[in-house]
Order: C-alpha cells, then sequence, then structure tokens
C-alpha cells in the first residue's frame, strides 16, 4: 500500500443509515430511488443497499439497511438491526394516516432499544405525488417536534421529489453528530427547506 492509499483509507467515513416504517409505505423504493437501482434482498429481515457520496469534499460510504417483513413485524431482534446506526430515516405514506401513527411509535421503539444516544433521526412522508393526502403539513410538523426528529420531508419514490436533497441533509446531521463534520460549514439544508 503507497501513501496516497493509506491516508484515502484513514479518511473514509462509514455511515450506517437505518429506514424503518410500517409495510408498504414505500421505504424500498425510496432506497431504490436514492441508490438509481436495485437492493440486495436477503431473507434476514433487512436488505441491504451501498452508496459513496462526498459531502464537503469528504467520501462517506453509505450502507443503508431497508428493514423488510419480518423484521417490520418481529420487534425482539430489532435492537440488533439498530446497533450503531448514525442515522435514521422513519417513513410513512401520506394517504394513510395510520402510518403517520405507527412513524412516531417507530420512533419510540429507535429510541429505547438503540445503543447511541441522540441518532438523528428525519421523518418523511412518502407518495406526496398521490392525491388524497390524509396527513397535513401542521400535524407533521407538529409530531416532528415532539417526538425529537432532526426534521420532516415531503418526498415521492415514485417520482423522485426531494430524495437527494433528504439524504444530504441527513448524513450532514449524521456527520456532525459523529463529530466529523463542523456544525457551522456543514448545514447546507435546514430543516425547513426540505419540506
Ligand atoms: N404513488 C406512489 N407509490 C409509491 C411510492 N413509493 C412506493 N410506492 C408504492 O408503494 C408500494 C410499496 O412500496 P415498497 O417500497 O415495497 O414499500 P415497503 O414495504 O415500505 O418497502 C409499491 O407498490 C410501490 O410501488 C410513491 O412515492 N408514490
Ligand atoms: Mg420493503
Amino acid at each position: 500500500m503507497n501513501l496516497v492509499d493509506a491516508t484515502e483509507r484513514v479518511d473514509e467515513k462509514h455511515l450506517k443509515v437505518i429506514i424503518i416504517g410500517d409495510s408498504l409505505v414505500g421505504k424500498s423504493s425510496f432506497v431504490e430511488s436514492f441508490i438509481n437501482g436495485k437492493i440486495r434482498r436477503t431473507t434476514t429481515g433487512v436488505d441491504f443497499a451501498f452508496k459513496i457520496v462526498k459531502c464537503q469534499e469528504q467520501v462517506v460510504k453509505l450502507q443503508l439497511w431497508d428493514i423488510n417483513g419480518q423484521l417490520e413485524r418481529c420487534s425482539p431482534i430489532r435492537k440488533l438491526y439498530y446497533k450503531d446506526a448514525s442515522a435514521c430515516v422513519v417513513i410513512f405514506d401520506v394517504t394513510q394516516y395510520k402510518t403517520f401513527d405507527s412513524a412516531i411509535k417507530w420512533r419510540k421503539n429507535v429510541e429505547t432499544l438503540s445503543n447511541v444516544s441522540s441518532l438523528p433521526c428525519l421523518l418523511l412522508a412518502n407518495k406526496v405525488d398521490l392525491q388524497s393526502h390524509s396527513v397535513t403539513d401542521e400535524e407533521i410538523e407538529e409530531r416532528c417536534n415532539q417526538n425529537n426528529f432532526i426534521g420532516w420531508g415531503k418526498i415521492s419514490a415514485q417520482d423522485r421529489t426531494n430524495i437527494d436533497e433528504t439524504m444530504q441533509f441527513l448524513v450532514e446531521k449524521a456527520l456532525i453528530s459523529n463529530g466529523r463534520l463542523d456544525s457551522d460549514v456543514g448545514i447546507l439544508l435546514q430543516a425547513e427547506s426540505i419540506k
């Protein structure tokens, strides 16, 4: 290994991002939309995807852990899934109110079972391309503030609305939270601007 390789290795940042929410809210679609490809399906309760992004000249290797059927239902082993996460995305379907209620349960579940204190969690309303929204912006804002989310956003995994902006915001917050980015220069997007 030469000196350049060694330096690059030292500079590599790895972030584990967990994607949670009820079945069918669009978690896998969100990940596939972000990576612009298919996720790696497994039978373990978690599907995986990887993406390398650049954040302020820093190369970041993102590991996206997409919860699937088995783990969506069975909570005792979720602790393993949450272990050592750097950031969390809680997704709900903006046309299904009960998935919005569930999003808060997912947030509390992470808070209880995660081994990381103050894990940055983002709340995302998916399927905004559909007409019949059953949750208002005011309700999302209120629950975001009440439940210690770092921000919220409206996305469509189907037509790729706000996908990259949302992930950029989350990665910057996660790097700051992990002490890997200067908070004065780190924020390009504020919570409000990703709505
Ligand atoms: N209209 C619309 N449908 C979506 C969107 N995201 C996902 N879906 C659909 O919702 C269903 C469930 O999506 P999936 O990603 O499998 O959800 P998961 O169970 O949370 O992983 C699929 O039929 C998707 O095509 C979206 O942004 N808009
Ligand atoms: Mg899925």
